[in-house]
């Protein structure tokens, strides 16, 4: 961030989908919860555990050179499991964490009608306080994520809430919002005069784009939060579609990667040099 101003984090299910990232040149990635649950075809609803999550972020962090940004929803618990997951998260190998303001169990921000409970802010205060305490290396972020725009609590509540997230210790404000355009994220950015940088994620306004963000000034981290499984859904439902109507895969085998791409991506290469050195 201090070197380019604005960072692109990409979301990743999967180390494959990190090695993607990767190669296409994003910054980070987003170890999203999303993403994980839509894996697991589950809605992202607190139903994924800690411990499956940490699992794919251990497996991502092997595979790529990225920083991670660890979504860790409401931090497992109370300010207590908060503790016991930062040490986790930064031992696992996460640059960052992201931690939300809601109830646990949360209902997933971007669904219609979604039961949405915003944690009282003391509360919250003393969650951020402890990540910050426990991090061991002041280079790893602890980002506050406010929900209140999200909750239909309105611009004041969100500022209020992000400044006092901001004077317990937070590294930088994640504003979320599910309106599908933009201007709840603009009208808070300009009206933000807090000492720390904003975080955004374009899920539901995409009209929000680089250009603009870096035209707000106070923006330094976009999230493509659940942009990695709806690409992914989609070569997958199409390419499934299609085999059944043929009859076979004589026709799609054409339009999709040819298996020496996916060695490339698993690192084939790298296995035949050390056969050659070593398997004797
Ligand atoms: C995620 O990717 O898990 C997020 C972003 O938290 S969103 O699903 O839009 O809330
Ligand atoms: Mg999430």
């Amino acid at each position: 961030m201090a070197e380019t101003g604005l960072v692109h984090i990409m979301a990743a299910h999967s180390p494959l989908s990190a090695i993607l990232a990767e190669e296409a040149r994003f910054d980070g990635l987003w170890a999203s919860g999303f993403e994980l649950s839509a894996l697991y075809g589950l809605p992202d609803m607190s139903l994924i555990s800690m411990t499956q999550h940490l699992d794919m972020l251990r497996a991502i962090a092997g595979r790529t050179t990225l920083p991670i940004v660890a979504d860790i929803d409401t931090g497992y618990g109370n300010a207590i499991n908060v503790i016991h997951a930062v040490g986790e998260y930064e031992r696992a190998g996460a640059s960052a964490v992201v931690i939300e303001d809601k109830t646990f169990p949360k209902v997933t921000s971007l669904v219609a009608d979604g039961r949405q409970e915003l944690l009282r802010i003391e509360e919250f205060q003393g969650k951020i306080k402890a990540a910050v305490a426990t991090r061991r290396d002041p280079d790893f972020l602890v980002i506050a994520r406010t929900e209140a725009l999200i909750a239909g609590g309105g611009e004041a509540e969100a500022l209020h809430r992000a400044k006092v997230y901001t004077d317990a210790g937070a590294d930088l404000i994640l504003i979320h919002s599910k309106k599908k355009d933009p201007s709840e994220i603009v009208s808070f950015s300009r009206a933000w005069t807090g000492t720390v940088p904003l975080v955004v994620v374009p899920n539901a306004y995409p009209d929000l784009d680089a250009e603009r963000v870096k035209a707000l000034g106070n923006i330094r981290m976009m999230i493509y939060g659940n942009y990695g499984i709806r690409a992914a859904a989609t070569a997958m439902k199409e390419t499934f579609r299609r085999i059944m109507a043929d009859g076979g895969v004589q026709n799609v085998h054409k339009d999709i990667l040819p298996v020496e791409e996916i060695f490339r991506l698993q690192k084939m290469d790298e296995v035949k040099a050390a056969e050659a050195r070593f398997l004797r």
